[in-house]
């Protein structure tokens, strides 16, 4: 039975996990785990990426260490909008900055004064987001480092090509730097020219997901037991891995939800109206050909910095929290999770307070209503995104998947049901692992299509249905005052 190794690499953690495919079922067992922690360096925010390259290598020599069996191929997925530059010996030219890192504060109007915001949006698909690839490298202009560097590489092909030597970037990961063509499919050479990005930087080809980077090399960090092995550049960006592992059956929508929570829809075609952009929603390339209709939500990350700031007072699991939340009365404290102060670190307990108090929302007293006041604040604006994404697009999702660690949130879940009202079908946690390995079975020949794949994810792990509460009145008339709060300040 063939095995395929997924990287798959979160702004938190990281890790290898095996995938073993038996025609029918998938079996999945991680083999590495490691910390993603960035770096508060004197010049900003950076990823560690030496030690995430030095920790995949570890993981997928583990992966395979005590069997005999070659593995068939590996893939590797990451988050997506953060890129290494890479000088002529093929080395860092500097750490990677985090797309948290405020030297992009005030630059999405650079990029705006460059390419008017309708044209950038019918081009590459994207609205303006402090987050994109393009804000970040408009943010580096006069810096000696972009003379220097000979190469771009976004996360994902930058791991391959040091294991391989060979530069892929597949469309998924591509499309989340708003300098992609989103109709083409190819670098948009006269977006990059334009925003006075040096264009000499884009060596590597823009290719469909399952198209074979090339064989790990010998002298690689992952060891002679790997020597050979292709790689394949699976779904790169790790919210498309996730979505390409929704175990749909019906005309859904999705909600990818971790550290951030990406809602859309598939959808065959782009949709590149002034309404889409106004509604701050991305076209994002899917796995074949699919068009990743979603916004970017700032998602669990308000409760991760919670938890953080809680830390050393009350320390508290993440269970125990959304058991306190549980607790709490439901809908008191309403506020938009998608306020663009939210993006950056810092006090969150103390921001989300004064977003209530802003919005005449009572404060959250302790952990347990203020985790209640995230899950709910967020399942009103699963809502809103969903049936903004249906009114944009002209199609409509019978019902919500939802995957990535979000699944495991009962909570969360049933609320997205009860204020959605509709069926909710929840998991897999593990969506970018999974959603890795299968790119990696089709691009073998041993799945035919997508919806191939997604019978798989049904077979071997079906998902947890929540239906919504029989009364929905309590829920529907906290987002007719979550739809009033939204629709009252400009961040949407
Ligand atoms: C989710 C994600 C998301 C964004 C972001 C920065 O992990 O990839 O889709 O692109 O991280």
């Amino acid at each position: 039975m063939p095995v395929y190794l997924a990287v798959d690499l979160g702004a938190e953690s990281g890790r290898v996990v095996r995938g073993t495919f038996d025609g029918e079922r998938l079996t999945v067992d991680e083999a590495h785990r490691f910390a993603n922690r960035p770096m508060a360096l004197p010049d900003g925010l950076h990823w560690d990426v030496s030690t995430l390259f030095a920790e995949l290598s570890a993981g997928l020599a583990a992966a395979v260490s005590g069997t005999a069996e070659r593995a068939a191929s590996a893939g590797i997925d990451a988050w997506g909008n953060d890129f290494a530059l890479l000088g002529a010996d093929d080395g860092l030219v500097c750490d990677p900055w985090h797309y948290r890192d405020r030297r992009t504060d005030g630059v999405t109007a650079r990029v705006l004064a460059r390419v008017g915001a309708a044209e950038l949006y019918r081009t590459t698909g994207t609205p303006l987001l402090p987050i994109n690839t393009a804000t970040q490298l408009v943010a580096m202009e006069g810096s000696p480092l972009l003379d220097e560097a000979d190469r771009f590489a976004m996360l994902p092909d930058l791991f391959a090509f040091w294991l391989t030597g060979e530069h892929v970037t597949d469309h998924t990961i591509a499309s989340t730097s708003q300098l992609m063509d989103v109709t083409a499919r190819t670098w948009s050479l006269g977006v990059i020219e334009r925003l006075g990005v040096p264009a000499r930087l884009f060596k590597g080809d823009v290719a469909p997901p399952g198209t074979p980077i090339g064989p790990i090399g010998a002298a690689g960090a992952a060891g002679a037991a790997l020597a050979g092995v292709p790689v394949i550049a699976v779904a790169g960006h790790d919210t498309a891995s996730a979505v390409a592992a929704i175990p749909a059956a019906a005309p859904f929508g999705y909600v990818s939800s971790g550290t951030w929570s990406l809602v859309g829809l598939e959808l065959p075609e782009p949709v590149l109206t002034d309404e889409a952009r106004a509604a701050g929603f991305s076209n994002e390339a899917g796995v074949a050909g699919t068009v990743r209709f979603l916004r970017n939500g700032i998602g669990l990350w308000l409760l991760q910095r919670c938890r953080a700031a809680w830390q050393r007072a009350a320390p508290a699991s993440y269970g125990e929290l959304t058991a306190a939340a549980a607790r709490a009365p439901g809908f008191r404290a309403l506020f938009d999770p998608d306020d663009p102060t939210f993006l950056w670190d810092g006090d969150m307990p103390a921001r989300i307070a004064e977003a209530c108090r802003a919005g005449a929302q009572p404060v959250p007293a302790d952990p347990g209503a203020m985790v209640r006041s995230i899950l709910d604040s967020l399942a009103c604006k699963y809502r809103w995104t969903l049936e903004r994404a249906e009114a944009l697009s002209g199609r409509t999702a019978q019902v919500v998947h939802i995957v990535g660690g979000g699944a495991a949130n009962a909570v969360l879940c049933q609320l997205t049901a009860d204020v959605t009202g509709r069926p909710v079908l929840a998991g897999p946690v593990e969506a970018t692992a999974v959603g890795n390995l299968l790119v990696q079975a089709w691009a073998a020949g041993e799945l035919g299509s997508l919806p191939d794949l997604r019978a798989v994810v049904r077979r071997s792990m079906p998902p947890r249905l929540f239906e919504p509460c029989p009364d929905r009145d309590e829920a529907e008339s906290a987002y007719g005052r979550f739809l009033a709060l939204v629709e009252s300040c400009d961040t949407n």
